[in-house]
């Protein structure tokens, strides 16, 4: 999708590693290696992960395309190691194995399952692409493959600082517990989500989230949720109304709509502007002293496909996780009897997580379409186009 910087992630859930190739950075970028690890540790903190967190301490390794802690214009290559790996040696195995060893055998056999979960990719992954165990399925489609794109969106974020662009992402919403009051800037709702262990900006709303979640956990449940993504100091005039696939509203729902488990993007008052007149939904444009400014961002910093200097609001809507411990009526694609969804380790609540993950998408989406019109080789030649 995204044409200015390109990338490619592979990795499965158990195996070795998760890698990324991010190509058409320019040179003379810093590459904050804490800050990119920092952003990992994000995406895997949050009440109501699972056993994998305590497992794995996600942290980056840069195997090409920097020197000296700057980018060179090469191909950055990232990888992450899958610490769990040394777990799913056998059933991970790239190399052949010998199938006459029983105890090889039956290490695969562990971990091998033909009972579809509803809700996850398992049933129409298996016919797609003719895989006999659905552990082929799960080990790809598992959201675990988004830390190496938080990885990516990290360093496009460090793209985004030097001129001053910077973003943030919280929870609105866990099941039935919803934030309805919050802090009047985005400042104060990013500080104070940041200390709650869900990225909600209310202490109160946080806990009844919590006891939400445990409740769930108790049940052998999983559960939903909400969040938003805010990005500010965006130039006018990222993203175009002349083609379709150069409106930036349309990429970005793309982006966040692509995350595994994400059912519905909005952009500013979203779905709300059905039931307003236009008068109540569009934001007035005002001038005073020379400056034009508006006095609402109902269209959430978009209007006709493009930025127009307001803050970036995106919301997202994640489902509940699918792999459940009392699990749902399913078909065993191999006997086709009627019996149980598999069931293994997981988490009941990865919202925050997927704020995170969704705010990293919009970084690159946003870095890709800053180097669409401000572009160079080299940072220095980024910066003069910007005007810096
Ligand atoms: C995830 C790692 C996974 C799951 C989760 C996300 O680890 P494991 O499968 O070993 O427990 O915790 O995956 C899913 C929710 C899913 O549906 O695939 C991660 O790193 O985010």
């Amino acid at each position: 999708m995204t044409k200015n910087i390109r990338f490619l992630t592979s990795g499965e859930s158990h195996g070795k590693s998760l890698n990324a190739i991010i190509d058409g950075l320019p040179s003379g970028l810093c590459i904050d290696i804490d800050f990119i690890n920092t952003e990992l540790r994000k995406r895997q903190s949050g009440y109501g992960r699972g056993g994998r967190m305590k497992i794995e301490t996600d942290a980056i390794e840069i195997k090409s395309g920097v020197r000296f802690g700057k980018t060179t214009g090469a191909p950055v290559c990232i990888e992450i190691k899958n610490l769990d790996y040394e777990n799913w040696r056998i059933p991970m195995s790239i190399e052949e194995l010998n199938f006459s060893d029983k105890e090889i055998l039956r290490a695969i056999a562990e971990k091998s399952f033909t009972t579809a979960r509803p809700g996850h990719a398992d049933y129409a992954g298996a016919i797609k692409y003719n895989l006999e165990d659905l552990r082929d399925v799960l080990e790809r489609s598992s959201a675990r493959k988004t830390a190496v794109e938080v990885a990516v969106g990290a360093v496009t974020k460090l793209l985004l600082r030097e001129f001053g662009i910077v973003g943030f992402s919280h929870v609105t919403q866990i099941g039935n517990v919803s934030l309805d009051m919050r802090p009047q800037t985005y400042t104060l709702i990013k500080e104070k989500a940041e200390k709650s262990v869900l990225r909600c900006c209310d202490e109160f709303i946080t806990e009844k989230m919590k006891e939400e979640i445990d409740r769930a956990k108790e049940e052998g449940d999983t559960l939903g949720g909400k969040f938003e993504v805010i990005y500010s100091n965006l130039p006018v005039g990222l993203g175009s109304y002349v083609q379709w696939d150069r409106c930036i509203d349309g990429m970005l729902a793309q982006a966040i709509m692509s995350i595994p488990a994400v059912k519905s993007v909005e952009v500013g008052i979203g779905a709300d502007a059905a039931v307003l007149p236009g008068s109540k939904v569009h934001d007035g444009i005002k001038i005073k002293n020379g400056i034009i400014y508006r006095e609402t961002n109902n269209a959430g910093g978009i209007e006709g496909g493009m930025t127009n200097g307001e803050p970036l609001v995106l919301k997202g809507t994640m489902k509940p996780i699918p792999t459940l411990r009392k699990p749902l009526p399913t078909v065993d694609i191999h006997k086709k009897i009627q019996t149980e969804a598999h069931f293994e380790r997981s988490d009941t609540c990865a919202v925050p997580a997927c704020a995170i993950v969704a705010e990293s998408r919009v970084a690159i989406v946003l870095a890709d379409e800053f180097l669409h019109k401000y572009g160079g080789d080299s940072i220095e030649e980024v910066k003069r186009h910007y005007g810096k």
